[in-house]
């Protein structure tokens, strides 16, 4: 039995501070994040990427059950199949399984089923969420699982572009083929594919323009 258990709130700042100034630079920072396609070979640390996600783990989730385990993949070997496996399915999805309308959409991006970044990137965090726990063969459940793990992919996100490095969403579909790769258990089902590393020299991105504040908020005062 989980019963009630409460300590004092420790809040993050502990003097007074700017609201607006703190908004306005976390703003400015967060706008340079960028999806990159492009990585350099440029080892990280494994001591980095293990920090990387403690951050990712420290978000918010149903009922606190966490249900998220992330695999860091730096063998070079796994990072090679993986990448066989992801290109096998996107050839399929590039010649015949999307759609026109979503083929025109992602020309800007100038993406095709190549996905040579899944071999240079010095790491691969595959984000699987759990849909039930299992303990010693023992099941338990886990709630709003995709609104859980997606905000701790998106304190991942963060945690790597805070610490200077570069990485893209991946979602090579269907990605069945990662559970059986990194040999993951059958609660897990993958999420989300996130190559991290530094992006490779005169790396370029689309131009892409954000949508305006008055385009995604509407105020009730
Ligand atoms: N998974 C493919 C296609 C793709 C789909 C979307 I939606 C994108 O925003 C980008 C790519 C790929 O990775 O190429």
């Amino acid at each position: 039995m989980n019963t009630k258990h409460f300590i004092p709130f420790v809040p993050a700042y502990q003097e007074e501070v700017d609201p607006l100034e703190k908004a306005k630079a976390l703003y400015t920072f967060n706008d340079k994040r960028r999806s990159v396609r492009t990585f350099s070979d440029r080892p990280i640390s494994k001591e980095v990427i293990e920090q990387l996600i403690m951050t990712a783990s420290s978000a918010p989730s149903g009922a606190h059950k966490q249900p998220w385990t992330f695999c860091a993949v730096s063998n070079p070997q796994l990072k090679s199949q993986i990448r066989t496996a992801a290109e096998k399915e996107e050839y399929e999805n590039y010649h015949g399984r999307m759609s026109d309308d979503w083929l025109e959409d992602l020309k800007q991006f100038d993406t095709d089923w190549h996905k040579p970044f899944l071999e240079i990137a010095p790491w691969l965090i595959i984000a699987f969420r759990k849909n039930y726990d299992l303990t010693n063969g023992v099941k338990s459940k886990n709630y709003y699982v995709q609104e859980s793990v997606g905000l701790a992919c998106g304190f991942l996100l963060s945690a790597i572009h805070h610490a200077g490095f570069v990485s893209l969403t991946h979602t090579p579909s269907p990605m069945n083929f990662l559970q059986k790769l990194l040999n993951r258990p059958e609660n897990e089902r993958p999420f989300l594919l996130i190559p991290v590393g530094y992006p490779a020299e005169n790396t370029e991105v689309p131009d892409l323009k954000r949508k305006t504040l008055d385009d995604v908020s509407v105020f009730y005062e």
